[in-house]
């Protein structure tokens, strides 16, 4: 009897929600934004507790498969359905986007990094990193352009600009967003996919200096780009031996 847990969070998971529907799956979110979107199968929404409290919940749902859907810098969680799939001899697969290639960009490893690569004298940031590491620019003289999901209740960076939007994005609003603000440079994560690669293509036609994030390394796992091949994984992953 297959019982699928989806670990969600990203326009690739909605996708994969849509292809399932109908099969007992479950979507799940780490509850890190106030009004998620809905989805078309039962969601569960909060941590599980570390790689243990995974495997618990693995064990006692009878979960069958995993589809690791998360954000590619999510790497906690895919580190723990790693090890919990492990531990349990569970099939796990994760659906991932490719990331983006782009000419020109200053490429960083982590956001320490990002935030050395930028230049000594005040510019204008677009930070497109979100709201949980801003604090590692808080430092820098730069006046910013921050977006984020939700409203922060206190100023996040000093001489910030805020923008609270839930992508998916467009070029001609991103294109609009950056030149009403001046933007000289860009700090976004190769997250990949369509939803946030609007701000890529504005930067291009404005000249803006890309500084752009680079993946963490994630335990190597079977890989897939579309919920189509993931429908086949399914239909030929052993339930009962990992895959
Ligand atoms: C809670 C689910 C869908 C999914 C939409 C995608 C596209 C829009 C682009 C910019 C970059 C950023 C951020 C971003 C994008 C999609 C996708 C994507 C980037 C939601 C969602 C959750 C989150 C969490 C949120 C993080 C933040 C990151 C904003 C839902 C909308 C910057 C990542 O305030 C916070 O705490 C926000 C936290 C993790 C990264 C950060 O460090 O702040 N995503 N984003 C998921 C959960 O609870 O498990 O609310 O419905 C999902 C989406 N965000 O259904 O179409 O698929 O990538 N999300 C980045 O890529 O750089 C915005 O502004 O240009
Ligand atoms: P993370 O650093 O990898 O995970 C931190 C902790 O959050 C995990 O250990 C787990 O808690 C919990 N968690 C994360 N994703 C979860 C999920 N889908 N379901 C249940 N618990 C989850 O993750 P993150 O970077 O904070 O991302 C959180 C969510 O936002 C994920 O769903 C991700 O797909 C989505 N997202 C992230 C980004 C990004 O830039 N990081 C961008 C777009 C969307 P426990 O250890 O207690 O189980």
């Amino acid at each position: 009897m297959t019982r699928i847990l989806l670990l969600g969070g990203t326009t690739e998971a909605r996708r994969m929600a849509d292809a399932l529907a109908g099969m007992d799956a479950i979507y799940s979110l780490a509850g890190r934004t106030a009004q998620p979107l809905s989805m078309p199968i039962p969601m569960r929404i909060g941590g599980f507790g570390g790689p243990e409290g995974l495997a618990d919940y693995l064990r006692r749902e009878g979960i069958t498969h995993v589809i690791d859907a998360t954000h590619p810098f999510a790497a906690r969680i895919s580190a723990n359905a790693h090890a919990a799939c492990d531990a349990l001899d569970l099939p796990l697969i994760r659906l991932i986007r490719p990331p983006w290639r782009g000419e020109g960009w200053l490429h960083v490893p982590d956001m320490a990094a990002a935030a050395a690569a930028l230049p000594r004298d005040p510019a204008r940031v677009f930070l497109a990193i979100g709201r949980m590491h801003l604090s590692e620019f808080a430092h820098l003289p730069h006046r910013w352009l921050l977006r984020l999901v939700d409203a922060p209740a206190a100023p996040p960076l000093p001489r910030a600009n805020l923008v609270i939007d839930r992508g998916p994005f467009t070029v001609d609003g991103d294109l609009d967003l950056m030149r009403r603000h001046g933007m000289t440079h860009l700090v976004a994560k190769n997250s990949g996919g369509a939803g946030a690669e609007a701000k890529l293509h504005a930067a291009r036609a404005l000249g803006v200096q890309v500084v752009m994030i680079d993946r963490p390394v994630l335990p190597p796992r079977p890989q897939a780009a579309h919920p189509a091949e993931v429908l086949d994984w399914l239909h030929h992953a052993p339930a009962d031996l990992g895959a």
